[in-house]
């Protein structure tokens, strides 16, 4: 399987984030891709695809903002990364701001997620990875896999959060439609729900979302990615929650899966994007099911048993020293 990533994608390293009312250690860091690319061997440089696969997802004055922000917070004379403290969420107006702080929050939903100067070529890159990864689909190969660091599906078309600055499988599904496929299957198997994925193709009928997580009652992100949530309008039916419990071991989430990956057979897609997150590993010291290593072959057999052309990205997964093993392990299990 062809596997990209750019050493780009490593410059982004916040140190700290907003966490339980204090600051703590920042989860997202760049250890994480060097321990993913130490299990999985050598990968390909990705090309660079420029900004018009971007912006088919997000919004202009969202990527101004990625880019800017971090100069006008020096500008304000404040130290360490961009960070919000107010959000509006009485309802969001498209008012123009010069203050960085509305800004801020205008365009993030949590205080998790820090902006630094390093962050946009950072995130420019894993979603070259991301679209790198399509290419070697879309030219023929079954399946391929970009290691995308930062991760993406908390981000929405205007907004970022839960690590997430550009979604990357939204990037791709996207890409995917306009390079000619009619219907795309996101399969997103990260610890937390994909909100940012599902809010930027919640009233698209061509992109069904299906996502197996902890439950938002009790999980980040807590206002989205509830079972009562199934898209709306003409795209009624095209995302679908599949939520677990806390504790959840492999046979619930492989029978969630397997539920997935029926609903996206009745879907019928020509690709499938995996949004692979390995924080649903036992070990993983920001998350709660209990998944083996040797667990994530058989997910990923299940999958690839289904032949849809796929690319595997790469979410969550913050036990840096099981990292690149997990990874390993599904990708071993999608080739088997
Ligand atoms: C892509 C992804 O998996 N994002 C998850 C974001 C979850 N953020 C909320 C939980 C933050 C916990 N941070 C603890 C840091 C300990 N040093
Ligand atoms: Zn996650």
């Amino acid at each position: 399987m062809r596997q990209f990533f750019s050493t780009r994608q490593l410059a982004h390293a916040p140190l700290r984030e907003l966490h339980n009312g204090g600051f703590t250690d920042y989860a997202e860091t760049p250890a994480r891709a060097d321990a993913i690319r130490a299990g999985i061997g050598a990968t390909e440089d990705p090309a660079d695809h420029g900004t018009a696969a971007i912006q088919a997802v997000h919004t202009l004055d969202y990527l101004d903002f990625l880019q800017a922000a971090p100069m006008r917070w020096a500008e304000a004379g404040r130290p360490g990364d961009v960070i919000g403290y107010v959000w509006p969420v009485v309802g969001r107006r498209p008012l123009t701001f010069a203050r960085i702080d509305a800004m801020v929050g205008q365009f993030s939903f949590d205080a998790a997620t820090p902006l630094a100067a390093t962050t946009w070529d950072a995130a420019y890159w894993s979603a070259q990875t991301a679209l790198s990864a399509l290419d070697a689909v879309l030219s023929g190969d079954k399946a391929a896999l970009g290691l995308c660091r930062p991760p993406g599906h908390h981000a929405g078309a205007d907004y970022m959060g839960g690590y997430c600055y550009l979604n990357s499988a939204a990037i791709v599904a996207q890409a995917a439609i306009d390079a000619g496929k009619t219907r795309v299957a996101i399969l997103d198997i990260d610890y937390h729900h994909g909100n940012g994925t599902q809010d930027i193709f919640y009233d698209r009928s061509d992109v069904f979302y299906a996502s197996v997580h902890a439950d938002p009652l009790t999980d980040y992100p807590f206002y989205w990615g509830h079972a009562d949530e199934t898209g709306e309008g003409e795209a009624a039916g095209t995302t679908l929650n599949l939520p677990l419990p806390q504790g959840a071991t492999l046979a619930p989430f492989r029978q969630a899966q397997a539920t997935a990956l029926e609903a996206i057979a009745a879907f019928g897609p020509d690709l499938l994007v995996i949004s692979f997150g390995a924080d649903t590993w036992e070990g993983d010291p920001i998350s709660h099911f209990k998944l083996t290593t040797a667990d994530y072959a058989v997910l990923a057999r299940d999958i690839a048993a289904c032949r849809w052309p796929s690319v595997i990205l790469t979410e969550g997964g913050y036990a840096v020293g099981a990292l690149g093993d997990n990874v390993a392990s599904f990708v071993s299990g999608f080739q088997s």
